[in-house]
């Protein structure tokens, strides 16, 4: 009889160091966007831009998908480049200006899929 126990102990920490895994491998979240260049809202200069979306996740870059709706109403996919961090996506443009939203859906590697718009200005010289 008291040879059950330390079998239920072991039991029990082998299910907690399993919690412990998952949650500190993000295994549980979602990607949710924790900021962006640019900014929601925010303005930038006509010209070259650079694209910067940072996530509270990994991401799956290769399926994950950027979309810029520019003044025209018009919709552009734009190619999608991994960040120095997994957590990061990136792309660039040559943008006129006028107002602008950049509609984003990431993979994040709990196989979820989320989706966002960034609106933003480019203002003139
Ligand atoms: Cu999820």
């Amino acid at each position: 009889m008291a040879g059950l126990r330390p079998i239920r102990y072991a039991a029990a920490a082998a299910l907690a160091a399993l919690l412990v895994a998952c949650f500190a491998a993000g295994a549980w979240a979602h990607a949710v966007l924790v900021r962006s260049t640019p900014a929601a809202g925010g303005s930038v200069p006509a010209g070259e831009l650079a694209f910067e979306l940072h996530y509270n996740s990994r991401i799956d870059a290769g399926r994950s998908r950027l979309t810029l709706t520019g003044p025209g109403h018009a919709g552009t996919v734009l190619p999608v480049r991994a960040g120095a961090v997994p957590d990061e996506l990136r792309a660039a443009a040559t943008l006129a200006p006028g107002a602008y939203t950049l509609r984003w859906q990431v993979l994040a590697t709990d196989g979820h899929i989320t989706r966002g718009d960034v609106p933003f200005t480019v203002t003139g010289p």
